[in-house]
């Protein structure tokens, strides 16, 4: 059987790549994301599939009419700063390709079936991540949403005016949820486990809960050179102490707890910086682990900035309950792929979104030899993607043609 699949994975890898890293900086409603999605657009109109673009900047390819019990399939296009080729793309790639399949092999749903492009999944600009599912879904006010600022200070709002797309209609939308029976998301594993299993293919138990949370510590501007170190009001000291406190909170503890990003004001080499901003990503197999790791680590904070003469104020930016995806979706489908193993994530996921409003969400992973991602060193063997096609070729044949 022919496959479709390198050839669409062919097309869309050029847009958004850095020459320089490799890696892919498809940030939400830039250019390279406009790029994205008349890239998505052209691979659905190649295909006869109608397109259209709901209220919150999704993208949807129906085959069949859009209506109720719609089995949908797809992921995100967006990236993190100078992130791999896999993660997002791989799902909306593979859901193109599975339809490829399923119309060689002459297949004829009975039930709708949607490939969706979710908008901003990563957060990478505007720091909320999964802005368009959950806008969708209500998890996300509209109100919250238009106020997002990117780091160059502009709203998104003005971006969405700006991409055409009217912000005074964003926030949850009934009529695209209601249309969405089942929701299935094919994803490149961000961890090693079916390296682990030898197998090409993985079914998803659950989510951990995670969350994002800004820090803000402030001290006093001054000489490099010529300030006593007991003079010093120094927000660095601070955060690299806070930073040090998040390594030892999730020690012996199942969970995870990053500073990937910073930024420091004024941030010049000879002097002391009068604010630092660093942005914690925590995550934990319970949602009790993560309080009391993102608890701890406020707490050190707050100590060291007291030592320091350092004010510190702590802002929760986003927050995902667990999430258990739907236990006889999950095993129906394990079984129908060739009993494919199950394995929970740390990653978080539209699917998860969607499971937490109560759409019956499944998702597949296929297998990363190095279990790397975020990075432009994230892989997936090209055999392993054909079978992650195949696998969701079946299972949208099975959840489609009732
Ligand atoms: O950050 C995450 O867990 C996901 O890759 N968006
Ligand atoms: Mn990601
Ligand atoms: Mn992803």
């Amino acid at each position: 059987m022919d496959s479709s699949f390198a050839a669409l994975w062919t097309s869309l890898l050029p847009i958004g790549r850095d020459r320089t890293t490799g890696g892919y900086r498809r940030f939400a409603w830039t250019d390279a994301d406009m790029a994205c999605r008349e890239w998505f657009r052209d691979q659905a109109a190649s295909r006869g599939l109608d397109v259209e673009q709901d209220r919150n900047g999704n993208l949807w390819a129906w085959w069949g009419s859009p209506g109720r019990d719609a089995v949908v399939t797809g992921s995100h296009l967006d990236s993190v700063p100078d992130g791999g080729a896999y993660d997002g793309p791989l799902g909306i790639v593979s859901a193109f390709a599975a339809i490829d399949v399923l119309r060689q092999r002459g297949v004829r749903p009975s039930l709708p079936i949607a490939v969706v492009a979710f908008s901003d999944e990563e957060g990478a600009r505007f720091g909320v991540a999964c802005v368009g599912s959950r806008l969708l879904t209500g998890q996300l006010s509209g109100e919250r949403a238009r106020a997002l600022r990117d780091a160059d200070g502009f709203t998104l709002a003005e971006t969405l005016t700006k991409a055409g797309v009217d912000h005074a209609a964003i926030g949850r939308d009934d009529d695209a949820l209601s249309r969405i029976g089942t929701f299935v998301e094919l994803h490149v594993e961000q961890g090693r486990g079916l390296v682990d299993l030898d197998r090409p293919v993985g079914v998803a138990t659950s989510i951990w809960p995670h969350g994002r949370w800004r820090f803000d510590f402030t001290g006093e501007a001054n000489h490099a050179g010529t300030t006593l170190p007991d003079d010093r009001r120094d927000p660095m000291l601070t955060f690299a102490s806070t930073v040090l406190a998040a390594r030892t909170a999730v020690e012996g503890n199942d969970a995870r707890a990053t500073f990937g990003r910073v930024l420091v004001d004024p941030n010049g080499t000879n002097a002391i910086p009068s604010a630092v901003t660093g942005w914690l990503d925590a995550r934990a197999r319970n949602e009790t682990t993560l309080d009391d790791v993102v608890a701890d680590i406020g707490a050190a904070a707050a100590a060291s900035g007291e030592s320091d003469r350092v004010g510190v104020a702590v802002t929760s930016e986003s927050y995902t309950t667990v999430t258990d995806f739907d236990p006889a979706l999950r095993d129906g489908i394990a079984t129908l792929i060739d009993h494919a193993p199950l394995l929970p994530t740390a990653a978080g996921h539209d699917a998860g979104i969607l499971a937490t409003a109560g759409v019956p969400t499944a998702m597949l992973f296929v297998r990363n030899p190095t279990g790397v991602s975020h990075s432009p060193a994230e892989h997936a063997e090209e055999a392993d993607c054909l079978a992650g096609t195949d696998a969701l070729a079946a299972v949208l044949a099975d959840l489609a043609c009732r």
